[in-house]
């Protein structure tokens, strides 16, 4: 259970790679190609990077525009139809974008699961 004085911080989780495929572009089916990706939850945005900041800054250039996801009405489930992967979590936006994230370490994708759901049912509420 989480710690009572975390229940009303917004959820923000600090970046991590993981592994990446959108699958659906406005409803329409995507060639699926996975990527390793870094990922940083905001309060309604879910953002991609190629790299993170720190890699970026090593490698002495700036870190890019991510690529951004609206969480705003999206659905995040489990899926285990959708790749012969283990871990898969399923994000779909309210526009009809299909996302796929996965690692291979459950408790990793577990944590990212729980604090997107959060996130975008927090925002549904309003
Ligand atoms: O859902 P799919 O089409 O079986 O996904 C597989 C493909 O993306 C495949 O690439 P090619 O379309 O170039 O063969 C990938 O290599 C596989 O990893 C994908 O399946 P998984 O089960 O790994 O998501």
């Amino acid at each position: 259970l989480p710690e009572p004085d975390t229940l009303q911080k917004p959820t923000i989780l600090k970046g991590e790679y993981l592994n990446k495929a959108k699958i659906a572009e406005g409803g329409k089916k995507l060639r699926k190609n996975w990527t390793s990706t870094w990922v940083v939850l905001c309060s309604n945005q879910l953002l991609f990077y190629k790299e993170s900041k720190q890699e970026a800054v090593a490698n002495l250039k700036p870190g890019g525009k991510p690529d951004g996801v609206d969480l705003c009405g999206a659905v995040i489930e489990w899926t285990t139809e959708k790749s012969s992967r283990k871990n898969v979590i399923q994000i779909t936006t309210s526009n009809g974008h299909e996302f796929l994230l996965q690692a291979d370490h459950f408790p990793t994708i577990s944590k990212w699961h729980d604090a997107i759901k959060k996130a975008a049912d927090s925002l549904v509420k309003r």
